[in-house]
């Protein structure tokens, strides 16, 4: 049967009015809660578990979900809208529930309706499984974008990797970090639908074939070892304003799932093997190790993603029934970082081979297609590929990438008389020793737009990592702040604060965060105030039983609670924070008591699994916690707890509590950071240094409302230019000899040797600079102590610090990267 136009306005009827199914009211969520639990899931009474109930009430609204999404796709094929494409390798939803329900406004019905059964939501709530498809902030602010992007109507798609195991479990035994495979689909996912009939072919290895095609036109021909398909996922994502888009995952399957040949000859193991290869495609997320570059599967998994979105996105333009060379004007492709740049060459090869464009046409389309965002400055983490093993897995996109740079490499050498030494800095191939691909200057040669992450990085981007480019193209180099969703972490994580901000400055600010600025007006007003202590005092309670849960360690909410919570790295100096707390410790054991404001230090975070000193930084907090949390003379004064296996759903419950958010990496290192921008919204005041987005945040919340230490960029590279030498540091202070010589007195975990590798690296080489700012980390904690103890003061510094943060809501970034870079506009609802 053919399904005709008649048949499908009649569809269109059914669901675009709103029908009982998936009304809003009390009884209408009921009756499809139940309707799921005994029809959609066949479950009785007598053997319903919890999570039984938590999947029936995720289909439910999920369905509601469905209805919103479907209607602002509605809107957008009739408006044949110009949407975002946004390539990301990495997503960290986070948990869908709570979420949902706050952006459809069903929370109170449903919590009824929860309780009329006699089940707690909360419970439902808490034990959801996250997927943890991303390592850090990247794949966190991907999945920030597409809130904003969905509330804000932007036509758009999100496209990605489904993992089947996301990032690790972190557990912790004796102090050392271990890690364990997720298992976010061990109960299913009731939040995505599989698409079976979306689904592409992706293909490896091989050769390429040169000849001509019918029309005597030029043809080159790949002729792959294997093939694999792969088939989509969706998630539909919401925003809080009635619109939606879409997280479109791929998961790699083998497109015959048996060898008929192998089976045929009795062998039926052989027979399936190329199935289990074929899947182990999107099997694991890869931890951002250091050397993430020689990972075949790595490559693999990248330009798996790329090619099935490129090929869908071709596939939407098609059945719109617009022409190829229009693609450009429809499609604004982002690449987020990176681990999508080679879709640079997908789409030309797709252009050309495909559907036999001319290649200065498809160029053109190319480069108008796509913007590229940069999240690094760390040389290890910017990707380069061997050009020996681009060989061996895409024949045909090296011979592409070849061509892309010989025309490039030919316009800079016979238009703009560049220096043969520019040229090779500029190439796409780097020549010296073995040959790589620099993706990220594929990424910039190919892209119409380069943009930083926040001011301080978008800078260094253009006058130091990608100077030449940025001279020959100044056009091209932009600026988007970071920002985060209000409505996850604050609306959803921190309710108290939530209705207290409403009950005082009315509900404005959760369509437009910049409306927080009438909190200032409360700054004065002594009942506001005390309301604002309360709710930070129970958010902190909240958290005590939490991590009393969690780690068995008790805390006391009156202490000033001090936060650092962020992947585990060298650059992000938590052992600098370590240091400060043996300071302290030191101090107490000496019966100087004075000055000390009694201080619970918390951590969270997860070393990549190959690196060995972020991993001794783990064992360090644990060392150090040990011993000062069983010390009597300094119980009470100082406590130190570490949070094991952080992830979105643990820190919505750190974010509330905190009262100082450490933001303390070496200037010109951090790209932008978006846990600072959580914390201060939240409350929390920052001790940090001038590096990332803390530059703006300090500008924001004023320079009163932020403890500054450490020193600047230019310092920075002024010091390491005229030649920095820690040791000469370390002999000069004496408290910082102390500290130092602590990590090896066999005083910590009984061991003179265990920490050694720290302590000859900070006193020998200190790339990070600890030992530089240690002393004004110090001074600047000093003064957060003087300012606890002005409780009110302290209060007031908050309030503005939340009342100040509007400009980091996503909803802004996602604004700028429409401006800027996508011309792309919200949908018109009628
Ligand atoms: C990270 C940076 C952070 C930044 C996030 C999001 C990578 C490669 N980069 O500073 O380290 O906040 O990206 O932009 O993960």
């Amino acid at each position: 049967m053919k399904i005709d136009k008649k048949t499908r306005d009649k569809l269109l009827i059914s669901y675009s009015t709103k029908s009982k199914r998936v009304g809003h009211t009390k009884k209408e969520i009921k009756d499809s809660f139940l309707d799921n639990l005994f029809f959609g899931m066949g479950r009785i009474p007598a053997i319903t578990t919890l999570h039984d109930l938590y999947t029936a009430l995720a289909l439910t609204i999920r369905d509601r979900i469905f209805l919103q999404f479907v209607q602002t796709t509605d809107h957008i094929a009739k408006q044949d809208s110009r949407a975002v494409v946004f390539l990301s390798a990495e997503y960290l939803p986070g948990p869908h529930l709570a979420n949902n329900l706050l952006n459809l406004n069903i929370e109170n019905e449903t919590r009824e309706v929860m309780e009329d059964l006699n089940i707690d939501l909360k419970d439902l709530v808490e034990i959801e499984e996250e997927p943890g498809l991303g390592n850090g902030g990247l794949g966190r602010l991907a999945s920030c974008y597409l809130d904003s992007m969905a509330t804000l109507g932007i036509p758009s798609i999100a496209y990605g990797i489904r993992y089947e195991f996301g990032i690790f479990n972190q557990v912790i035994k004796d102090g050392w970090q271990l890690e364990l495979t997720d298992k976010w689909l061990h109960f299913g996912n009731p939040w995505e639908v599989v698409r079976p009939e979306i689904a592409y072919e992706v293909k490896f290895g091989g050769r390429t074939e040169k000849g001509v095609d019918q029309n005597g036109k030029f043809q080159v021909n790949w002729i792959p070892h294997s093939e694999v398909k792969g088939t989509a996922y969706d998630t539909p994502v919401i925003g809080n304003r009635g619109n939606g888009s879409i997280l479109r995952l791929w998961r790699a399957e083998a497109i015959e799932s048996f060898d008929f040949g192998a089976f045929n000859l009795g062998d039926y193991y052989l027979a399936v093997e190329q199935k289990m290869i074929s899947e182990n495609i999107t099997k694991v997320l890869y931890p951002n190790d250091q050397a993430a570059g020689g990972k075949e599967l790595r490559l693999k998994q990248q330009y798996f993603f790329v090619s099935c979105s490129l090929q869908d996105l071709i596939y939407l333009h098609r059945i719109q029934g617009r022409r190829m060379d229009r693609l450009h004007e429809k499609f604004a492709i982002q690449l987020n970082d990176t681990h999508p740049a080679i879709a640079i060459s997908e789409l030309m090869r797709l252009l050309v081979d495909e559907h036999q464009m001319n290649w200065d046409k498809a160029w053109q389309i190319t480069r108008h297609c796509f913007a590229y965002t940069n999240h690094t400055l760390l040389p290890e983490a910017l990707e380069k590929w061997p050009v020996p093993l681009f060989q061996k897995i895409f024949p045909r996109h090296l011979e592409l990438i070849y061509e892309i740079n010989h025309r490039f490499l030919q316009e800079l050498r016979h238009l703009y008389f560049y220096t043969e030494e520019q040229i090779s800095r500029m190439s796409i191939i780097e020549e010296e020793g073995e040959r790589y691909i620099r993706m990220a200057h594929l990424a910039t040669i190919g892209s119409h737009k380069v943009n930083g992450v926040s001011q301080i990085h978008s800078n260094l981007l253009k006058n130091q990592v990608l100077r030449d480019f940025a001279l020959l193209w100044p056009e091209k180099f932009c600026n988007v702040t970071n920002g985060i969703t209000p409505r996850r972490f604050l609306c959803v994580g921190n309710p108290p604060l939530t209705e207290l901000i409403t009950e005082y400055i009315g509900k404005d600010w959760q369509k437009d965060l910049c409306h927080l600025r009438k909190l200032e007006n409360l700054v004065e007003d002594a009942v506001f105030l005390k309301k604002w202590r309360e709710v930070k005092f129970k958010n902190k309670q909240d958290l005590a039983s939490f991590l009393k849960r969690q780690t068995g360690i008790e805390i006391d909410p009156t202490t000033l609670f001090n936060m650092q919570v962020k992947r585990i790295h060298e650059y992000k100096r938590q052992h600098l924070k370590v240091l400060h707390i043996i300071s302290l410790y030191l101090r107490l054991k000496k019966g100087d008591r004075n000055n000390i404001s009694p201080t619970t230090f918390i951590f969270a975070g997860k070393a990549a699994p190959g690196y060995f000193m972020a991993k001794l930084i783990i064992k360090l907090i644990h060392s150090v916690s040990d011993l000062v949390n069983h010390d009597k003379e300094v119980n009470g004064r100082i406590k130190v707890v570490f949070l094991p296996d952080l992830n979105v759903k643990k820190a919505q419950h750190l974010y509330p509590a905190a009262d100082l958010s450490e933001q303390i990496s070496l200037a010109g290192m951090e790209a932008s950071g978006t846990g600072n921008m959580k914390f201060s919204l939240n409350g929390a005041l920052t001790i940090g240094t001038l590096d990332g987005a803390n530059v703006e945040i300090r500008e924001e919340v004023g320079e009163e409302n932020f403890f500054l230490f450490g020193l600047n960029v230019e310092e920075v590279q002024s010091k390491k230019a005229s030649g920095y030498f820690s040791r000469e540091i370390y002999e000069q202070n004496q408290r910082l000899k102390e500290v130092v010589d602590f990590l090896v007195s066999g005083a910590l975990s009984g061991s003179t040797q265990l920490f050694r590798p720290l302590y000859d690296h900070l006193l020998y080489d200190d790339p990070f600079m600890l030992l530089a700012d240690f002393q004004s980390y110090l001074d600047a904690q000093e003064q957060v102590h003087k300012l606890w103890l002005r409780q009110k003061e302290w209060t007031q510094k908050s309030i503005l610090n939340t009342a100040r943060m509007g400009n980091f809501s996503s909803d802004r970034s996602i604004r700028d990267y429409c401006d800027l870079i996508w011309r792309v506009e919200p949908i018109q609802r009628q």
